[in-house]
């Protein structure tokens, strides 16, 4: 791909890539799949499902690169949006958390939060326009949780904010469309099916750390999955949707699968 390697965060080391498989599995539901990913899911088992080898660094992140390209069928079973993701103390929290965007960090996007407004458009009832007061004033709930980027890192960060869920449905948003898609300050985008927007760890993230979300993990506002690849995650997020026309994303129109489960 044609993604620019940012230096410091580009390769994962061996013990990070067992133990994000460790939770990958984890979050399996059926046990009989679990009991076979768990015999077969090891650094060698990836090696196996990847056809890579994996004796460095950059053969870990190409397999994880083909492991996240399993067609979205196939990702769908593997992972079950109804279970929760690992969630981990405060003292694993990865400092400092990693930058990544298809630029570089010295050209992070300033929203001015002072006139900043989330448009909401398609299939929701009340599409009055969100200010960042209006959004502070929600009920607010945090999570340390795992964020895995198919470039080949993972880091551990803490994300608070309002649930998706709990948004969808103050907004009259129809629970029933497939397809929530969001528009972001640079010219990213990306969308995700309706069972992972109502997942509980699904969260509109206005904080990190405990503190204002800053520029470059996405102010005023991110969604933040643990149950998705980090391209799934939008930063500097301008406008929500809800749709049954399938949407795309920036990286998934460049071939990354859709579903993108982690
Ligand atoms: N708006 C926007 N959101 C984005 C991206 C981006 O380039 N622009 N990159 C994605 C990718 S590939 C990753 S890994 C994460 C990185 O988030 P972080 O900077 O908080 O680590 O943001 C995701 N969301
Ligand atoms: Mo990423």
């Amino acid at each position: 791909m044609n993604k620019i390697q940012k230096p410091g965060h580009g390769m994962l080391s061996e013990p990070d890539a067992s133990l994000l498989l460790r939770d990958a599995v984890r979050g399996i539901a059926q046990p009989s799949r679990r009991a076979f990913l768990q015999r077969s899911l090891t650094l060698g088992g990836l090696a196996m499902l990847s056809g890579c080898s994996l004796s460095d660094n950059a053969g870990i992140e190409t397999a994880l690169m083909r492991v996240s390209r399993f067609n979205d069928d196939v990702q769908a079973w593997l992972f079950d949006p109804n279970k929760l993701a690992p969630t981990y103390p405060d003292s694993m929290i990865t400092r400092p958390f990693p930058f990544n965007a298809y630029y570089g960090e010295d050209e992070v996007r300033t929203v001015d939060g002072d006139t900043y407004r989330l448009e909401l458009s398609g299939l929701i009832a009340d599409q009055r326009p969100w200010t960042l007061s209006r959004l502070r004033a929600l009920p607010q709930t945090d999570q340390v949780t795992r964020h895995i980027c198919v470039e080949g890192w993972s880091a551990i960060g803490k994300w608070g904010g309002v649930r998706f869920s709990d948004f969808l449905r103050r907004t009259g948003a129809d629970l029933s469309a497939k397809y929530v898609g969001f528009k972001c300050a640079d010219d990213y985008y990306t969308s995700i099916d309706m069972p992972t927007a109502l997942h509980p760890q699904t969260l509109l993230a206005l904080t990190y750390d405990g503190d204002t979300l800053p520029p470059r993990y996405g102010f005023p506002m991110k969604l933040r999955m643990p149950t998705k690849l980090g391209y799934k995650n939008p930063k500097h997020i301008q406008a929500i949707f809800v749709t049954n026309t399938y949407p795309g994303g920036y990286w998934e129109d460049q071939g990354y699968n859709w579903f993108g489960g982690s």
